[in-house]
């Protein structure tokens, strides 16, 4: 990769470091390192250009580039990471538009205000903050529609709660050719981005105005997201999509969320793929070529998962409710888990089903212990991740039946070899999950 870049896991080291030192504790350190985050560390990577589709039933080996090579440095997954993000937007989001040229606003102690302007057209959104006691400055878990997210816990652990009504941004109910909310009256209301990403867009111009706030109030280096059900949705790829989120917190995503594409006309009773996409225009225009076969996308989601890698990821499913895919669901996590393994971040992600109470969207005393460890760990680098893979048996799928590629054993740091390595590297970990 380019010379002076900063791999996503240094970048994510330094952020860390600055927090334990307590740095981010005074505002002008809290804005130095914030800059140790970008929102995407890959968009100065060459993607080649898309080719043709060709038909795959197992899961895209997330370690094989574009080019035919194979990753074989922690490096080297920074432009890995690049083409599967232009991938994932071409094919299944919709394309997140770059930083806009103007993002304003102001950080209290009650709530958030957004101001973008970008290509002579500008929109405004709101969210509102809750403290937890003390003084300050907080890391803040981003709560996406409100739906299941305990933010009693999330209080509790010490980060601040900022509550994202997200259909404010991308607004649902409406058809796909007239799209509505702040994204789509800067973009257009036929923009070909779903309204996952537009939500997503907004809770990366939410850290923005926090990164330009004095800090005294939320600090811009330690930011978490959740959300349940279609938030859970939103905050999966919310996470995946900017760099600067510390802690990606899914909860019960169903299809279109988490579960892989691949494994849900396979599924028993989940949400058909046709479904997710008809339902709310969630996902990007362009899949509509894949509502009927999932096998010809290049990606799935558990590259997605792989996107989050190596920063904090700690998904919940629900397994007994089948239109949830937690099966499926378990897939994804399993196969990005291979990711975050081949980067030494194997702890880094967890996944939780295994859970008594069926209601969705319920707020669960399993997830409690995770969720605090996970806020602890990610939002202010103290303790251990929790590091825990918990599938239920209800709804258990095997990574082994889903993939032909095996895990490498990543070289860390720089690329020796460039794009020219054979993968004569690949140890493999299959099956170890
Ligand atoms: C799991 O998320 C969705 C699901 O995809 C929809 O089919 C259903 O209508 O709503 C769920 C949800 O968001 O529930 C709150």
């Amino acid at each position: 990769p380019q010379a002076g870049a900063v791999s996503a896991p240094r970048a994510v080291a330094r952020a860390v470091q600055a927090q334990s030192a307590g740095v981010a504790q005074a505002p002008q350190a809290a804005q130095a390192a914030a800059t140790a985050g970008v929102e995407d560390d890959g968009a100065d990577c060459a993607v080649p250009a898309p080719g043709s589709l060709t038909a795959k039933s197992l899961l895209p080996d997330p370690f094989t580039k574009m080019n035919g090579t194979r990753v074989t440095t922690t490096d080297d997954w920074r432009c890995r990471r690049e083409e599967i993000k232009q991938q994932a937007e071409r094919y299944v989001y919709g394309a997140k538009p770059a930083k806009p040229a103007s993002v304003t606003g102001t950080v209290s102690r009650t709530g958030i205000t957004v101001n973008v302007s970008d290509q002579g057209r500008s929109s405004s959104f709101t969210a509102s903050v809750d403290l937890p006691s003390g003084t300050g400055p907080f890391p803040a878990v981003i709560v996406l529609g409100g739906l299941g997210a305990d933010t009693a816990t999330i209080k509790a652990s010490g980060a601040a709660v900022i509550n994202y009504d997200p259909t404010a941004v991308g607004k649902e109910g409406t058809p796909r050719t007239n799209k509505q909310g702040a994204f789509y009256s800067i973009y257009g209301s036929s923009s070909s981005t779903g309204l996952l990403m537009a939500w997503s867009w907004g809770v990366s111009r939410i850290i923005d105005v926090i990164e330009q706030s004095d800090g005294s109030v939320l600090r811009a280096n330690a930011t978490g997201v959740t959300g349940c059900s279609r938030y859970g949705k939103g905050a999966f790829v919310a996470g995946a999509f900017d760099q600067r989120i510390a802690l990606t917190m899914p909860i019960e995503s169903g299809s279109g969320g988490a579960p892989i594409f691949r494994g849900i006309p396979g599924e028993s009773g989940s949400q058909p793929l046709s479904s997710a996409f008809t339902e709310q225009p969630w996902l990007g225009d362009a899949f509509t070529s894949f509502t009927g076969n999932p096998t010809t996308l290049p990606v799935d989601t558990h590259e997605i998962v792989a996107m989050v890698a190596p920063r904090g990821l700690f998904m919940m499913e629900n397994p007994h409710i089948d239109w949830l895919a937690a099966k499926s669901g378990s897939v994804a996590a399993q196969a990005g888990a291979e990711v975050y393994k081949a980067l030494g971040a194997g702890a880094d992600i967890s996944y939780w089903s295994d859970v008594q109470d069926g209601t969705h969207c319920a707020v669960r005393p399993e997830w409690k212990a995770p969720l605090q460890q996970s806020i602890a760990k990610f939002l202010f680098n103290t303790g251990t991740a929790p590091g825990v893979f918990r599938i239920s048996s209800l709804k258990s799928g095997s990574l082994s039946s889903w993939r032909d590629w095996t895990t490498p054993t990543l070289t860390p740091g720089g690329s020796t070899n460039g794009g020219t390595s054979s993968g004569t590297t690949a140890g493999t970990t299959a099956g170890t999950t």
